[in-house]
This record gives C-alpha cells, structure tokens and sequence, in this order.
C-alpha cells in the first residue's frame, strides 16, 4: 500500500493529473480506504509542494499544475466520500475575498455532502456581500467560511458580523490552513475545524 500512496504523492508534486486519478482509482480498487489516500498521499503532497515553494524551489505554474493533479484525483474520490445518508441540513460554502484557493473548501464540500449535508458552493474570492446575500437567498442551517491566507483569513470576522446584522442567530463554521481555534473564537465563529473530516463532524455537532 505505502508504494501507491507514495506514487499517488508523486503524481500530485508533478502535477500528473491523468496519473494521479489512474493511481488513486487504483488505490481505491485496491481497497485502500478514501481517507487514507487524502491524508497520508493527497495532502502530504500539497504541503511538500507549498513547502518547496516557500523555499524558493517551486514556483506559481508547479502550484497550479499540483493543484490541477489533486483536483483530479479528487475526482475519483467524490463518489466514495459524499456517498451516505441525506438530509441533515443545507450548508452554503465559500472562500473568502480576495482569495482564491479552492482545494480546502472542495474537500470540505465533499466530507459535508457525504455526512449527508446538502451543499450550496458560492466559490472562490467572494465578497462579503455576497455571502450576505447568499445566506439571505438560502437561509442555510450553517454557513462555512473558508481562508487560506494569513491576509484574507481577516475577512473572516467581517463576514461574521455582516451575516449577524441579517440574522443575529446564524451559524457560522470556519476553517483554512491559518485559522486556529482561537482565531475563530475571537471572531464570534460558532465552530471551527482543522481539515474537512473534522468539519463534517462539527456540522453534526452544531446542529445537535
Ligand atoms: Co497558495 N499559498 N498562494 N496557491 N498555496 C499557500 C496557502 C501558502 C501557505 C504557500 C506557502 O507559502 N507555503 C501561502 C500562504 C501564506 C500565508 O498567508 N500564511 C500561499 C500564498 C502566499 C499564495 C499566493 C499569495 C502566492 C503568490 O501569488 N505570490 C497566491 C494567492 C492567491 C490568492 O488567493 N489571492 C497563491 C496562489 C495559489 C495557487 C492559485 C497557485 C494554488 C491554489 C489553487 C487552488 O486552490 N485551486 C495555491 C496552492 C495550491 C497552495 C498550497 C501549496 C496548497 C493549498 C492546498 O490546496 N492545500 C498552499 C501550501 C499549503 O497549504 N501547505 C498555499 C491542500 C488542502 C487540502 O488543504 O487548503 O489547508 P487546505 O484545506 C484543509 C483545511 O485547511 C480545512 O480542511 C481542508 C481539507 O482538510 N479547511 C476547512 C479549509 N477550509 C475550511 C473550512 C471549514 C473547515 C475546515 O469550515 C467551513
């Protein structure tokens, strides 16, 4: 098993997108267990390759291609991870302005709807606005904000109080690579999770 997760991580840092769908289909014929393939070969590789990066020894197009890579493989792993029950509650999702990593949220996306949430994604670089108006259109029973950067993570409780002026009631999960803990309590969030598995449990969790 550790060669495939191994070859999976490869494929990701080379940005082998066809590659790494063939090899994490593989895995998953093989029997290895979804999350196993996005925690020990999938995310490891995206780290490898933003620490690469922060060392000067990748740049921007070796992020992307990675970034395309891991999308595919994602791919292949949906059907697994959003299969289950239904009907626990409906989720609006996005990332907040000004950045526009998608990764995180995706995963999020997934271990939600497979936890049996229904997903409404409003993407990448959204405005506040417009998370105003989203949580206005949809009255969602949890609203999941996602950042990950140091400097958009800051949009995080503005978004909390934009939303709060609508619904002083409103449920408000967030997450991404630099929220902690306590950042998120500090912003007024209700909850706050470190990866996506932990951010379908919270959602349970929240609504009791
Ligand atoms: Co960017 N980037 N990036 N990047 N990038 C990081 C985040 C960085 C840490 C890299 C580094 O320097 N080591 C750094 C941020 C430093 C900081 O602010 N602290 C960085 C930078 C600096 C930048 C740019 C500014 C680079 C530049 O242009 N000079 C630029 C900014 C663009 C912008 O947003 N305005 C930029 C651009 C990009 C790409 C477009 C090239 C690409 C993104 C492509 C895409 O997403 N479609 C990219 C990538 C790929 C990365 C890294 C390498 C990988 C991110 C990722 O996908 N991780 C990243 C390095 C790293 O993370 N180590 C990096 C895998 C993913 C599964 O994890 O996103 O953390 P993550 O999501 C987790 C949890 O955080 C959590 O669950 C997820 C799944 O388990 N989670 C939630 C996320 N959202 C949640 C919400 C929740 C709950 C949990 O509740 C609602």
């Amino acid at each position: 098993m550790r060669e495939i997760l191994e070859a999976i991580g490869k494929a990701i840092v080379e940005g082998e997108e066809e590659e790494t769908r063939r090899l994490v289909e593989e895995a998953l014929q093989g029997g290895v267990d979804p999350r196993k393939i996005l925690e020990d070969a999938m995310m490891p590789a995206m780290e490898d390759i933003g620490e690469r990066f922060s060392r000067g020894e990748a740049f921007i197009p070796e992020l992307i291609v990675a970034a395309e890579a891991m999308q595919r493989g994602m791919e292949a792993l949906k059907p697994r991870l959003a299969e289950g029950e239904r009907g626990r509650g409906l989720v609006v999702l996005g990332t907040v302005q000004g950045d526009i990593h998608s990764i995180g949220k995706n995963l999020v996306r997934m271990c939600l709807e497979g936890a049996g949430f229904e997903v409404v994604d409003i993407g990448e670089d959204v405005k506040t606005e417009r998370f105003v108006e989203a949580y206005r259109e949809h009255r969602p029973d949890i609203l999941g904000l996602s950042a990950l950067l140091s400097s958009t993570m800051q949009r995080i409780p503005e978004v909390i109080e934009a939303v709060r002026a609508e619904d002083s009631g409103a449920l408000i999960m967030v997450g991404g690579a630099p929220v902690t803990q306590e950042f998120a309590d500090r912003s007024g969030a209700d909850g706050y999770a470190p990866n996506a598995f932990e951010a379908a449990r919270k959602a349970k969790e929240l609504l009791g």
